[in-house]
């Protein structure tokens, strides 16, 4: 539980809005440890001892691979949503990626196709399992889309690796969506 509010926390600070913790994302999205200890430990009293090793315990500990640290910096891999798009290598995706999502919005994705909606780009799963779990966050009973990822990488769509199950995209056109 306790790891789930830091957790929580961090993603708040690295992903969404980063300036509320007197914090400044470079183009990669990286902060120093220290300047996101800092902010923690003013957080609550409970994490005014927080330590670079708490973060790893937490990040060790989680469900999903969401921060990357490394030199003493830490980051968001995928997930955000601040003004300023990070900038990401372009990537081969595999052939075929999932999107999970909630029945009622599978007629404007039809439309549309997949918008990042308030993120800086769509989210996408490599397999069903994960689309599943990600689908779930929106509906009891989700839509698993199969996207041809490789087709639409192809036709100059770009891609950007995200974590070993996630990868990002800028949109993805109706064409490519099933
Ligand atoms: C939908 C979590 C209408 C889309 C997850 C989704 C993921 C459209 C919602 C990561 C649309 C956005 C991201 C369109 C897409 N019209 N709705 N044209 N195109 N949508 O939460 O992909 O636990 O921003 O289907 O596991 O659900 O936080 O994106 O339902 O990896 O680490 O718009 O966040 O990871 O919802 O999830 P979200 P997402 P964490």
């Amino acid at each position: 539980m306790r790891h789930t509010d830091l957790s929580r926390t961090v993603s708040h600070a690295l992903r969404h809005e980063p300036w509320l913790y007197e914090l400044e994302l470079d183009d990669a999205g990286w902060v120093g440890v220290d300047a996101l200890l800092a902010a923690l430990r003013a957080e609550k009293p409970g994490w005014a001892a927080l330590s670079e090793a708490d973060l790893a315990e937490m990040m060790a500990q989680a469900d999903k691979r969401r921060y990357e640290l490394r030199d003493r910096k830490i980051r968001a891999l995928y997930g955000h949503s601040t003004p300023q798009k990070l900038s990401r290598e372009a990537a081969e995706p595999p052939a075929i990626l999932f999107h999970g999502t909630a029945p009622e919005t599978v007629g404007r994705i039809r439309n549309e196709g997949l918008q990042p909606m308030g993120r800086q780009y769509v989210h996408l799963s490599v397999d069903t399992h994960t689309a599943e779990q990600v689908g779930r966050r929106k509906a009891k009973a989700p839509v698993i889309l199969r996207v041809r990822a490789g087709e639409a990488h192809r036709a100059g769509m770009l891609f950007y690796r995200g974590n070993d199950l996630v990868w990002l995209a800028d949109v993805i056109a109706p064409e490519f969506i099933e």
